[in-house]
């Protein structure tokens, strides 16, 4: 079978730690390791002069190609297009998107260097599969330097709708960049129906029932396919992290209260300043739960450089600060909120504990916490999922208890709802949403994926 050549914005390299990886890493790599494989792009460092060729590390059947960016490129591409633009915009906060043409520039340039690159490593038969926002261009660049393979590519958050889309200047030339590639995977429904839309309406292009579309005169395929986690093996981890001495820890510290747990890089699309909110409301509607409950914030922070993460920042430290002075104790404090990260094993065995998980993204491509906290339940006694309308997940776990993000008093109410719920309710509304994660697994969606670029690739043989 043909190689297989992954293409992100980030490599996991090998020398970090296999625990440290996550599920998609993992099924990623497994993919790459199967018939040999090729992993590229940034290294996640800044040079002053990057070599235009890439530093290769090989790993068993597994190759890593990174490139450096200088500082310029950094600020353009990556703070600036990729995460001031295509990551507010496509996440519905046209407030927070700051166009400037010379970071769609930037993003231009960095894909080009990219593509020249990654060109020379390609072999005629290598299947591509490009991840995420960051390189929607690329597969249009690597068309320009001659390449002529399969070439897939899967947007990890939400493709917007086309009322969204069109307020981004040249959003003409990033969507005829994006219909380069022969497989468009998007997380659910709602995204294909919006790129469908846009490919129809704005482009004036064709898209069948099967996704087949054509658009810009080019001809392919979109769907969509939700990404999951590696269910059973996440809850195994659960199990076993029950015993460890941080649970232990986490346990003595809440004396019987029960638990409310928040995990998210510390980002505006993940609905923080509303979620404390709603918890404040909670404390104040129903005071039986003071000094019962407590939640757990863990928010690492991410992407410190862009303004609006600082001050999302200070936003948090207020609201968190604020219900804390207005409900605390002497011996309890209502939220725990904590600036970093624990590893994936512990984080398994907090959402085990937890008696609530607490999922309220304004907007969310998929949102991995979500399955995470479902899958890590202890079956005999799970916890209950609160979940926004605006997750992807949402369209699966229908168990949950779904909530409008933008609604604090419901997402007061459904926290109450979820504190009281009746271990019956609790066991029936799990089951549902297992049996969902076991069917669609991270390695099911690799597969997916993977078949339907290598069937096209058939097809065209054949035909
Ligand atoms: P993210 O926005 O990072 O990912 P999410 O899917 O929730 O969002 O998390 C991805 C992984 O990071 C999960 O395995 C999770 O456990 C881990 N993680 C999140 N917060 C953490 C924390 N505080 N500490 C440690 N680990 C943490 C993007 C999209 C999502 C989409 C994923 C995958 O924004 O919508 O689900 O990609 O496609």
């Amino acid at each position: 079978m043909a190689r297989l050549v992954v293409v992100a914005n980030r490599v996991a390299l090998p020398r970090e730690r296999a625990g440290a990886a996550g599920g998609l890493a993992v099924a990623l790599r497994e993919a790459l390791r199967r018939n040999g494989g090729l992993w590229f792009g940034w290294s996640g460092e800044l040079s002053d002069q990057p070599s235009p060729t890439p530093q290769i590390v090989t790993a068993g059947k597994i190759t890593y190609a990174t490139l450096d960016l200088n500082a310029e490129d950094h600020r353009a591409y990556y703070l600036g297009y990729a995460n001031s633009v295509l990551w507010p915009l496509f996440h519905y906060r046209l407030g927070l998107f700051e166009f400037k043409r010379d970071l769609f520039a930037g993003y231009l340039r960095v894909n080009a260097a990219f593509a020249a690159a990654l060109a020379p490593l390609l072999r005629p038969d290598d299947v591509i599969w490009v991840h995420d926002y960051h390189l929607i261009p690329l597969a249009a660049e690597l068309r320009k330097q001659g390449v002529q393979n399969r070439i897939g590519f899967f947007l990890h958050i939400p493709f917007p709708t086309t009322e969204v889309l069109t307020a981004l200047p040249g959003h003409e030339q990033l969507v005829e960049a994006l219909c380069a590639y022969d497989l468009i995977g998007f997380q659910t429904a709602t995204d294909l129906r919006a790129f469908a839309d846009y490919v129809v309406s704005e482009a004036r292009g064709d898209m069948a029932a099967d996704g087949t579309f054509m658009a810009f005169g080019r001809r392919g395929r979109a769907g969509a396919f939700p990404i999951s986690i590696d269910t059973d093996e996440f809850a195994r981890v659960a199990a076993r992290a029950a015993g460890a001495p941080e649970m232990r820890r986490l346990g003595e510290s809440l004396v019987g209260r029960a638990l409310i747990i928040g995990v998210d890089r510390l980002d505006y699309s993940k609905g923080l300043p509303h979620r404390f909110e709603a918890f404040g409301q909670l404390m104040e509607r129903w005071p039986e739960h003071r000094s019962r409950v407590t939640l757990m914030q863990v928010a690492p922070p991410t992407r410190g450089q862009v303004a609006q993460y600082r001050a999302l920042r200070r936003e948090l430290e207020g609201l968190a600060g604020h219900v804390n002075g207005k409900y605390a104790e002497f011996d309890w404090a209502p939220i725990r909120y904590l600036n970093r990260s624990f590893t994936r094993t512990t984080l398994a065995g907090f959402f085990r504990l937890a008696r609530i998980g607490l999922v309220t993204p304004l907007r969310d491509g998929m949102n991995l916490v979500a399955k995470e906290y479902v899958a890590a339940q202890d079956p005999d006694d799970p916890g209950v999922l609160v979940l926004s309308r605006f997750a992807g997940a949402a369209r699966e776990l229908e168990a949950a208890l779904i909530v409008n993000p933008f609604d604090i008093e419901r997402m007061a109410e459904a926290m109450h709802h979820g504190l009281t719920m009746s271990l019956d309710e609790r066991k029936a509304r799990w089951s549902q949403m297992m049996e969902v994660l076991r069917r669609n697994t991270v390695v099911k969606w690799r597969e997916n994926f993977l078949r339907a670029l290598r069937e096209d690739t058939a097809e065209k043989a054949a035909a």
